[in-house]
């Protein structure tokens, strides 16, 4: 092995060649070089972990670069990174200096285009495991009962710029690239399983409506505004995505806690070539939970990147996020509709129970990015990546996104190259006749890049079914004239969104009509407010007599027939229980309070996989002289409610002690003790206004009592034990929230 070149010694860095004077003395940095890490192997796909969470490659990602000494981008060593070279200390810069030059351009040139639409996403890795379940519909060999394939899942909101908050009230995108071994497969959804518009070529329409004004580029990331409003009430067929929106759906708990919709139907294909449609469910194993809005507002200053952290901490902490892939599936007749729902119209749903979703693999993101930039911002989707098996439908919908992801990832990404890029390239072989083109990075030989050729050798040769080829669905298309009209079924606008209403339970309900009455309030036309008001109408009469009276408006009579369809349980999000991994419990504590029972309470919080945060009036470690100091994540100051899902209330260290206003006053303050710390009171009652879960042991009912909040309410709970007590919180996470203490209009 060649000798290591030892770093030059100061004497030789403070001068520079040439330069008159001395030069700063370089900041300290580690002078040891170390092994340099062996180079990357160009073809490798992403690195991902296995499903027990061991890394399945070298794990070169927590080292920036690759080798001891800072380079040049063409491998030269520099002795000086700090400084341009200048005539003299404080002469002028030198258009010689090449470092310069290459160091500011480079960084000139960092950003790319951020995403025409789903510009604000967080993305991780993971596998799917297939059932073997589908093996009777599609014969992809991803699906079959073990097979394990490496995913790449990007969450996403819709409206909002790169660095826009993301509790906003949204849809969420919900994008999984299956890297399978016969090709690539996308399933590029979102969370509501209906879409605005059901032709793509009003697809530039509703975002000019939805996106910022585009005189003074505001409000951001954010539906409540003139334009959208005035679109989704002259445009009908978006008010059944519109009502999801202001559903509890747009502003989810969590990505992990959302479902996810392929919303066209597919069509899947056996090894028989016999044929089914489909519809694409992910069904979260956490269940799929909300914020209300007060919170997902707060959260928005508190902490922009909630979502994001919270993906990335509980993956981290070893909490995976998983999901069960399900399909519907339906005959596949040359009507394509079931039950009478026309299954090309992507605004309608095929409730769960008249056909069940039936899983067929599971997904868990085990891995974080490494690389913001280069996966989450390069990974490039499209609902064309097929896989034999699973094939498209004529949803005029779906027709135009086969061809905008391709087209938008040409000027996104720079050029017809980006399956090239580690993050999309296919983990199954290559082997494709596309030469040259920007940003070219394989060194294709041969001489033959056409079809047919003998220079080649004929190579590569065509495959046939039996080969694993990708073989369109011969589908009989009708006999038809050429129009640019939609069918009849398309029209039916409020037959759905009537459904949706009459399937939410009173709680969801108040929350729509809070949604709908916030955003109507924040626009300023009349006529837009009033032509909603008819839209809600010819969905629910209360709906729209209750939103009118928010607005002080008069409700419309409905213009179209109340239909009267059978509500979907399912789609509800209520009346269940479900894990509460990842989970965050804030535990408000202070040196004088009972320090064991904080201490198990951690230790049970963390036993059953949620995570508990110290709150203290200030930082550091509760009971810093003892053998187990108690590390303290927030201040009085740093914490608000909004960042957990429980809170618990440190109680007295011995029965019957009355400290606990003196306790919480504020700290240094000379307050009597019955004023309670501000910063505490505005955690409980937030937290209870929220219908959070709430506990306390030995005493702490005093703190809840200043408060105004009584430990018989339901969701509220005092006891004797600091573990008994995370037991009751636990079991009153598992519903979410208290929701028979649930106020309306939050
Ligand atoms: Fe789209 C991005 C989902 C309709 C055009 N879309 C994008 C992303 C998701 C969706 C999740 C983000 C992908 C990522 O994380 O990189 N889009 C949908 C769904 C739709 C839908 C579920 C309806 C069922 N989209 C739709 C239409 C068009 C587009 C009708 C155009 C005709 N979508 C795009 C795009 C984007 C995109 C412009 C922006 C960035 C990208 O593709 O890669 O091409």
């Amino acid at each position: 092995m060649a000798k290591k070149q030892q770093p030059a010694g100061d004497a030789a860095r403070n001068e520079l060649p040439g330069q008159p004077g001395p030069v700063p003395p370089p900041v300290a940095e580690p002078m040891q070089p170390g092994e340099p890490l062996p180079p990357k192997q160009d073809q490798d796909g992403p690195e991902t972990v296995s499903p027990t969470g061991q890394p399945t490659g070298a794990d070169q990602a927590r080292v920036a670069q690759s080798g001891a000494y800072l380079t040049t981008a063409q491998g030269a060593r520099l002795p000086d990174t700090d400084h341009s070279l200048k005539a003299g200390a404080r002469g002028p810069v030198l258009l010689q200096d090449h470092h310069l030059r290459e160091k500011i351009t480079h960084f000139d040139h960092e950003r790319i285009p951020e995403r025409v639409v789903h510009a604000r996403g967080a993305a991780a890795h993971g596998v799917f495991q297939g059932y073997g379940t589908a093996g009777e519909v599609s014969k992809a060999a991803f699906l079959a009962k073990d097979v394990e394939t490496p995913v790449f899942v990007r969450f996403s909101t819709v409206l909002g710029s790169r660095g826009s908050a993301d509790t906003v009230r949204d849809t969420r995108g919900f994008a999984t690239k299956f890297y399978t071994e016969e090709g690539t497969f996308d399933l590029v959804g979102n969370n509501i399983p209906v879409f605005f518009i059901q032709d793509a070529i009003k697809f530039p329409d509703v975002i000019h409506a939805a996106k910022p004004h585009p005189d003074r580029e505001i409000p951001q990331a954010q539906s409540a505004h003139d334009t959208f409003w005035d679109f989704v009430s002259l445009h009908t067929e978006a008010t059944h995505h519109t009502l999801w929106n202001m559903s509890d759906r747009g502003i989810p708990r969590s990505y992990r806690m959302m479902e996810g919709f392929g919303v066209h139907t597919f069509r899947l294909v056996n090894a028989a070539e016999e044929s089914v449609l489909v519809k694409f469910h992910w069904k979260p194993k956490l269940g799929v939970h909300s914020l209300v809005w007060e919170e997902a507002q707060l959260i928005n200053g508190m902490d922009p990147d909630f979502h994001r952290r919270d993906l990335s901490d509980a993956i981290e902490s070893g909490a995976f996020p998983q999901w069960e892939l399900g399909i519907q599936v339906f005959p596949d007749t040359p009507e394509q509709t079931f039950e009478g729902i026309d299954l090309l119209d992507p605004t309608k749903i095929v409730p769960e129970e008249l056909a069940p979703v039936q899983p067929i693999g599971l997904m868990t993101l085990n891995a974080n990015t490494k690389n913001y930039f280069a996966e989450t911002e390069q990974v490039a989707f499209h609902p064309g990546h097929l896989v034999p098996g699973i094939d498209v439908t004529d949803d005029p919908l779906l027709a135009g996104r086969l061809f905008s992801y391709l087209d938008t990832q040409i000027s996104r990404l720079g050029g017809p190259n980006f399956a090239q890029i580690p993050i999309n390239r296919p983990h199954a072989p290559v082997n494709d006749m596309l030469r040259d083109g920007m940003h070219q990075t394989a060194v294709h030989t041969g001489v033959a890049p056409y079809h047919p050729n003998s220079l080649d050798g004929g190579c590569p040769f065509l495959a046939g079914a039996d080969m694993s080829a990708f073989i369109e669905t011969p589908v009989k298309v009708p006999a038809a004239s050429k129009v640019r009209e939609a069918p009849a079924s398309f029209s039916d606008h409020f037959t759905q969104p009537r459904l949706f209403w009459l399937s939410m339970t009173p709680p969801e309900r108040e929350h729509i009509i809070a949604a709908y009455t916030f955003e109507l309030n924040k626009c300023y036309e009349q006529a837009i407010k009033e032509r909603t008001l008819q839209v809600l109408a010819n969905i629910d009469t209360e709906l729209c007599e209750e939103v009118a009276t928010g607005l002080g408006l008069p409700a419309p009579a409905a213009t179209e027939p109340l239909t009267e369809p059978d509500p979907s349980p399912a789609l509800s999000q209520m009346g269940g229980t479900w894990p509460t991994d990842g989970r965050v419990i804030g535990i408000i504590a202070d040196a004088e309070a009972d320090l064991d029972g904080v201490r198990t309470a951690r230790h049970a919080i963390l036993d059953s996989g949620m995570v508990p945060l110290v709150i203290a009036p200030t930082g550091g470690t509760l009971d810093s002289d003892g053998d187990d100091p108690i590390p303290i994540q927030r201040t009085y100051a740093a914490a608000r409610s909004v960042e957990f899902d429980a809170l618990l209330v440190a109680g007295e260290p011995q029965a019957g002690a009355d400290a606990y206003g003196a306790r919480y006053a504020k700290a240094g303050t000379a307050q009597p003790p019955q004023a309670v710390d501000p910063r505490v009171l505005l955690l409980l009652t937030e937290a209870y206004r929220h219908g959070k879960a709430i506990g306390g042991w030995n005493g702490a009912e005093r703190l809840l009592a200043s408060a105004g909040i009584t430990a018989d309410e339901p969701g509220i709970a005092v006891g004797e034990t600091s573990t008994a007590m995370v037991e009751e919180l636990t079991q009153a996470l598992g519903e979410h929230r208290a929701w028979d203490r649930f106020p309306a209009n939050l």
